[in-house]
């Protein structure tokens, strides 16, 4: 009697994790080719090459790149040196990077490690930048100030909360307040990789203010990219592994409704909303296994996506880029500016068209 039930437990848990791999290869979508789809002029951008991870452009043309990501199990070209932030002006006729210089006595630049950012401006028009950053592999949100006259990012503050234990991007809402995606919940690099692998869903949206810090959305599938609509009533955020895009209503306390869920067939990594038309732009990744599971021989492909009147009943969705990482490996992120298109990487290049 022992023998069989230890027989039929043994057969039950071999089943499950029989269906929980089969889950796990639908969620990382692993055997979707892609067929190439380009917009127009594109080209790679010069000194770029370790990651283009997340970027955002200001009103002005401005561009901030976070580049240099070191993340478990995600491939880095550039292991030994910290992260850097790179400013672009698109408003110049052939654009080139330049690094931004970071000050601050509080600073430990060895251990940078820059992910998700965003900006906010106040009403003086000064231009504070949020950077996710994980020194040590923990997270933080480094405060600083953009000092456009000397090109430089001076750090004012350091942001850490138990809530905030595995950041990946976040979108602010003032200086010192902003939504942020959790994208795992253990911080054990060993119970986070089951815990993907599992597709246990614990992961979180937390909103975060010096004084009022609490979890607003949670049960995700690896919680990616997030962003606001240009009249702030909106939330967007992505499901990676779920393949989602969900819009949230935003409440003046604060707190996130559900409203809707898109649904692609691809890895949705970060989003970008478009000041001007509202339309939000996806980096996207066809094949989750070639980013988690890096082989040179088989890189990761990139694909970006528009979605027009995302909040109507009949969304527009347009592939704009495609391509099997022979030129760029790793979309993560996308953004307009006048007529230019900019993707980024996780950990490659990043790549500038003219629309
Ligand atoms: C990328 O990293 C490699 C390895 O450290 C380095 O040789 C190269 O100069 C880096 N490229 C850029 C553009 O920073
Ligand atoms: C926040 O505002 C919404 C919409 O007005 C309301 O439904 C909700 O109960 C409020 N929640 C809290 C915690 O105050
Ligand atoms: C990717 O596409 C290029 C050009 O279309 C082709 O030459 C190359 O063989 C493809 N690579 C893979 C890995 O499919
Ligand atoms: C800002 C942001 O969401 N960055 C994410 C972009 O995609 C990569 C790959 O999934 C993530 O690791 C980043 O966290
Ligand atoms: C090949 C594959 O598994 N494709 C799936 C990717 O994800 C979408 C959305 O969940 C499915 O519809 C596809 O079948």
């Amino acid at each position: 009697m022992g023998k069989l039930v230890a027989l039929t437990l043994l057969g039950v848990g071999l089943a499950l994790i029989g269906e929980r791999l089969l889950a796990f290869s639908k969620r990382m979508n692993v055997s979707r080719e892609v067929k190439p789809v380009e917009p127009g002029n594109c080209h790679i951008i010069e000194g770029i090459d370790n990651g283009s991870e997340d970027l955002e452009i200001l009103p002005n043309g401005l561009t901030f790149i976070s580049s240099g990501l070191k993340y478990p199990g995600i491939k880095s070209f550039d292991p030994n040196n910290p992260g850097k932030i790179l400013l672009m002006n698109l408003n110049e006729e052939n654009p080139t990077v330049l690094e931004l210089k970071i000050t601050g006595s509080n600073f430990n630049l060895a251990s940078f490690n820059p992910h998700g950012i965003s900006t906010f401006r106040d009403e003086d028009n000064t231009v504070y930048l949020l950077v996710v950053s994980h020194p040590d592999s923990k997270s933080t949100v480094e405060l600083f100030k953009f000092q456009e006259e000397d090109k430089s990012l001076l750090h004012l503050k350091t942001i850490r909360h138990e809530l905030l234990p595995n950041l990946n991007d976040l979108v602010a809402v003032g200086p010192e307040q902003f939504y942020a995606t959790n994208d795992h919940y253990f911080v054990d690099p060993y119970l986070r990789s089951w815990e993907m692998y599992l597709g246990l869903a614990w992961s979180n949206v937390v909103y975060y203010s010096p004084n009022d810090v609490r979890v607003v959305a949670d049960k995700f599938d690896f919680a990616n990219g997030i962003n606001i609509s240009p009249d702030g009533k909106y939330v967007y955020i992505s499901e990676l592994l779920a393949h989602k895009i969900h819009v949230y209503e935003k409440h003046a306390n604060w707190t996130l409704t559900p409203l809707k869920s898109l649904t692609f067939n691809t890895l949705v990594d970060n989003i970008s909303v478009d000041p001007v038309t509202g339309d939000v732009w996806v980096g996207c990744h066809p094949n989750g296994m070639r980013i988690f599971f890096h082989d040179p021989e088989n890189p990761p492909a990139s694909e970006v996506i528009k979605i027009q009147n995302i909040l109507t009943d009949e969304p527009k969705v347009t592939l704009v880029y495609a391509e099997n990482g022979t030129v760029l490996q790793g979309s993560t992120v996308a953004s307009v500016y006048n007529g230019k298109l900019l993707v980024g990487t996780v950990f490659h290049k990043a790549l500038y068209c003219e629309l």
